[in-house]
Order: C-alpha cells, then structure tokens, then sequence
C-alpha cells in the first residue's frame, strides 16, 4: 500500500446520505493510509433503478471526474456500474465498480454465486453485467427483492429481513456458495447478513476498495492504449458544454 493514498469515491446517484453510508463503509475496510473523498454528482437521479436512470447518473460521473482533481484510485459505488469505461476513459488511476469488483471477489470464493439485489426490474442490468464481464458460469442466479434503493436508508424498514429471506432462497435454488448483494446501499448490511448466513457475503464497496488499494500498491493503472485512451478533446455544446474534454 503507499502511504497516504487518495481514493475517490463517486455515489452515481444523488443521495447524500448514500454517499456518506458508502463513505464509512469504505473507511471500516481501507488501509489506515488511505485517504477517502466520497461525492456524488450536482444533478441525476436519487437512485438508479433503472436504464434511464443509469443513462443519467453516467453523465453524472462525468461531472464528477472533471470536477475533481485527479486521485490515485476512483470507486464507481453503484452496482450497475454507470459510466464504468468512460470513467477509464478519463482516468489514468485505476477505475473499479462494484459489480465487477463483487463478481470477481465472489468467483474467488465460491464456484457459484448469486446477486441479490434492489427492484425486480433491474435483475436484467445486473444479468447483462454478468454477461459483459464474463461471469456466466459463476453467476447461478439473480434475485430482485422489490426493496427500493432509498428504503435501505430508512431504518425502520425491513429490508435486512427481506433480504435475509431472498438471500437463503437464493442459496437453496441456484445451490450457490456466496451472496454478491446487489446494490451500494445495502453496504452496511453485509457483516450482519454474513454472520446470518455463513457464507460469504459480498459487497462491492467493500471489495472495490481494497482491489483498488492493491492496484495502486503494485502500480497498475488504467491502460491509455485502445479504447480506454483519454478522451478526444472536442466541443459538447448545451448544459454538456463543461464535460468535454480539453484540448
Ligand atoms: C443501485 C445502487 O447501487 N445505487 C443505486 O442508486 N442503485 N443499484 C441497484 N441495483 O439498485
């Protein structure tokens, strides 16, 4: 680990309570070294439930990356990944969402896993997530549970409950070894619910994060050759007008 590292966080939606649970989540699993800054974007959805939603909270990031100064690592919080290769795109530093983050640190713990995740109707972007990334085989299923993103912040919800219940489903149909927990809000229900559970229980701020730190340990960063090259400097006109890259 370097010492005093700087990693950004970026909660693609619009909630800051999100951001500041996604934020001490991270704190409880990062290097005492590491320095973390979690932010989210000025404008966009309040949670991302959805295609649109997603295709908002990308421009979001977007927003964010020119906003700030470069940092030694960035975490996409969001597990739709929103925006995950422009970010790259953007970035010289290594670039991690937790989906990918979760599926990885799940194949390396169980030969099978299954997602539980948010609303039922965000079970086909975290199917073709697993298709882009490979995880076909590992994947044994993907669980909706009709929680809404911004009820994992309430705490007098039951969400936990539910997704305990959905969780055990889960493992008893796909016969799968580990949980990957589907979506940035249910970070800090992860410990309780492995505990529950016993089995891993993977979640992708937590993962992201540490995979994060040992990239920059070993001085790995976001390839400039191909398609993850900086962007080309051009003119975006309208409210986009900030969000092209320079010349
Ligand atoms: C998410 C997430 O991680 N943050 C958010 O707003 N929506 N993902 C999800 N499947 O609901």
């Amino acid at each position: 680990m370097i010492a005093g590292m700087k990693m950004l966080l970026v909660n693609p939606n619009t909630s800051a309570a999100m951001t500041a649970q996604i934020r001490i989540a991270a704190r409880e699993v990062a290097a005492a070294g590491t320095m973390l800054t979690a932010v989210n974007p000025g404008f966009g959805p309040e949670s991302i439930e959805g295609h649109y939603d997603e295709a908002v909270a990308a421009a979001g990031v977007a927003q964010v990356l020119r906003e700030q100064p470069p940092h030694d690592a960035v975490v996409l919080a969001c597990f739709g990944d929103p925006g995950l290769d422009a970010a790259r795109e953007a970035c010289a530093a290594p670039v991690l969402g937790i989906a990918e983050a979760a599926f990885h640190a799940a194949s390396f713990v169980a030969t099978g896993f299954s997602v539980v995740t948010t609303m039922t109707r965000t079970c086909i972007i975290a199917e073709r997530l697993v298709q882009r990334y490979g995880f076909e085989r590992a994947c044994r299923g993907i669980h909706g549970t009709d929680i809404a993103v911004l009820e994992l912040d309430d705490p007098a919800s039951d969400a936990f409950d539910r997704i305990e219940a959905a969780s055990r489903q889960a493992l008893e149909r796909d016969r799968s070894g580990a949980i990957v927990l589907g979506c940035a809000g249910m970070t800090t229900l992860a410990r309780r619910l492995q505990q529950r559970l016993q089995v891993p229980v993977i979640d992708g701020v937590g993962v992201a994060v540490k995979f994060a730190e040992a990239l920059v340990a070993l001085s790995l960063g976001t390839s400039k050759r191909g398609d993850y090259a900086t962007p080309l400097p051009k003119r975006y006109s309208g409210w986009a007008a900030p969000l092209g890259w320079p010349g």
